[in-house]
Parts: C-alpha cells; sequence; structure tokens
C-alpha cells in the first residue's frame, strides 16, 4: 500500500479516508487520539508535518508528504484516481465552475466561519454582543448559500457526487461537535447529509476512522461543545450503547 492516511479522530481529515474508500483505493491507516483536544505528539512529531495537524499524508512511492485536506484531495485523486470524483476543464464550463467553487468553498468560507462560531461561543458573550452577531450572520450566509445550492441541486457541483461533497460534508456534521449546533432552517443541508450519510463509501470510512463516533447527521447537536467537555475525555460525540 503506498499511501498513509494520519487520521485525527473527530476530524476534517475524516475527509480522507472517505475519498479514498469512494475510490476504491487502498490504504494503511494511523489513527492519532486527541490529548484531548489538540493533536497529541504522535502527529505533531510527523516529519514533514510542520503545523501537527491532520490530514496529513505519506505516499511511499513518491516520497512525498502533504498535508491540507484540500491539496490532499487532488493529489490523490489525479495521481491514483485517474481524476475521478473531479470535474475537469473538458467538463461542461459550468459544471466546472461549480465545482471549483464548491470544493474550495468549505476551507475557504464556510470552514472558517463556522471556527469563528465556535470561538465565539466558547467566549460565552452576551447575546447582544456585536462581534458575535457578526458571526453569526457570517455562518448564516454561508449555511444560506449551501441550502439554496442543495435547493437546485442534488450535489454541490451537478447531478454527479464529487470530491466537492466530500469536502463539505464534514463542516455540517463533525465539526458541529464543536460548535454550531442545530441545522433546522436548513432543509436541504439536512437533505443531503442524509444522502451521503447512506453512501457505503462514507459508512466504511466513518466506521475505520472514528468507529466509537455518532455521525452528526440529523438537525440537533450535542447542546454542550466536545471541547467544554473536556475533548475526547467527555462523551458526547460517542456512540450511545
Ligand atoms: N485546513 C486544514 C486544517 C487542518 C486542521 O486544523 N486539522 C485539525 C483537525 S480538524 C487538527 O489537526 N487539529 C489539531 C490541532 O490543532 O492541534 C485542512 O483542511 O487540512
Amino acid at each position: 500500500m503506498v499511501l498513509t492516511i494520519h487520521h485525527l479522530g473527530i476530524s476534517q481529515s475524516e475527509r480522507i479516508l472517505w475519498l479514498c474508500e469512494e475510490l476504491g483505493l487502498p490504504y494503511t491507516l494511523v489513527k492519532h487520539v486527541r490529548a484531548p483536544v489538540l493533536a497529541p505528539e504522535s502527529l505533531k512529531s510527523l516529519p514533514g508535518n510542520p503545523l501537527g495537524r491532520a490530514p496529513f499524508i505519506e505516499d511511499s512511492a513518491t516520497g512525498v508528504t502533504l498535508s491540507e485536506s484540500g491539496a490532499i484531495a487532488e493529489y490523490i485523486i489525479q495521481r491514483y484516481g485517474g481524476g475521478r470524483l473531479a470535474v475537469g476543464p473538458e467538463a461542461e464550463a459550468r459544471e466546472y465552475a461549480e465545482y471549483l467553487y464548491w470544493f474550495h468553498f468549505a476551507n475557504a468560507t464556510l470552514q472558517p466561519a463556522l471556527q469563528v462560531s465556535m470561538f465565539i461561543g466558547l467566549a460565552k458573550l452576551e447575546d447582544g454582543a456585536m462581534v458575535k452577531g457578526l458571526a453569526e450572520k457570517r455562518l448564516h450566509v454561508a449555511l444560506k448559500q449551501l441550502d439554496d445550492r442543495l435547493g437546485e441541486s442534488k450535489w454541490l457541483a451537478g447531478a454527479e457526487f464529487t470530491a466537492a461533497d466530500i469536502m463539505t460534508v464534514y463542516c455540517v456534521s463533525t465539526q458541529r461537535y464543536y460548535g454550531l449546533g442545530s441545522l433546522a432552517g436548513y432543509g436541504n443541508v439536512l437533505r443531503y447529509l442524509g444522502d451521503c450519510g447512506g453512501r457505503e463509501g462514507y459508512r466504511r470510512a466513518m466506521e475505520r476512522g472514528d468507529p466509537e463516533m455518532e455521525p452528526l447527521l440529523g438537525a440537533e447537536a450535542p447542546g454542550k461543545s466536545l471541547i467544554e467537555g473536556g475533548g475526547t475525555e467527555s462523551d458526547v460525540w460517542k456512540k450511545r450503547k
């Protein structure tokens, strides 16, 4: 197996497992456990991973090591996936543009809005605090745009499931263990999460990467953020026995 995926539990690296499962690519999985919120030494000390974050991959065929979900997804798709799950410039121009837009929207707009909102939530500001209002507005605008797109299209790029979907689902599922909470009012996103969660590749990735975690695909999320609950030591993220 040429690809080694370093996966941090309850994290964005679930995207890369899911991508490989969808592409049917074999990989060696190395799991790291949060300590109890941030990355453990096992991830931070890996050569070639200066930020110490996940996802992080090693390609034994080329010696390449790589971070950043989006870069890793493109690397794997183009190098080992024969371009599957991407939309290239040879496609119809609108579909190509939609693919590029939503692939990048996930980490360039949606994830930053969610993280700002997460930190504002942890700061426990008063309801009328200006910065809280700004963060909520920014997040709502991003979610509304996503919801509108999913109201007109089954998948983000168009009629076919692509890596743009793989980039996006973490933001509106597992990330909610850290903040966002309810998706009530974003019915198209919920329909979409049901479709994504029903995919065999998604199920296999979650079962391999985070078998203890309850996939967060419904409208409601735990009232308490995983961070407040003590990270992995809390049980808000765990499957009910
Ligand atoms: N933009 C990066 C973000 C990577 C990232 O922040 N990963 C988090 C997990 S969601 C992490 O490793 N956190 C551990 C830490 O910051 O110590 C990507 O998409 O790969």
